[in-house]
């Protein structure tokens, strides 16, 4: 995967989160005055809001709103228990501890 942040921003939320999960991606810093990457690719092109977070996915999916991609990383890592499935207010667990 295929996280696009910038220093600051609310993409921070998803990078922690990604990492909690335990999930293998890489970082793609984003220039959001210039909307461009670190690369010089044109931001506009990959997310057409101009705006982080936005994560590409493995299976080829461009995810462009914060919930969504966290939902996206809970629910592909379940095991960590970091959001609540799809449906869910909680984890029964949690009420437990
Ligand atoms: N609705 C989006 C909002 C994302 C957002 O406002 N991102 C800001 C950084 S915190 C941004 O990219 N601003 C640059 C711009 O709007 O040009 C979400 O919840 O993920």
């Amino acid at each position: 995967m295929k996280l696009y942040f910038a220093p600051g921003a609310c993409s921070l939320s998803p990078h922690i989160m990604l990492r909690e999960a335990g999930q293998k991606f890489d970082l793609v810093q984003v220039d959001l005055r210039e909307k461009k990457t670190k690369d010089g690719s044109d931001f506009n092109q990959i997310n057409g809001k101009g705006q982080v977070p936005t994560l590409e996915t493995d299976d080829g999916f461009t995810l462009t709103e914060g919930p969504a991609i966290a939902q996206y990383v809970g629910d592909k890592a379940p095991a960590s228990k970091i959001v609540p499935a799809s449906g869910l207010m909680w984890w029964p667990q949690w009420s437990q501890s």
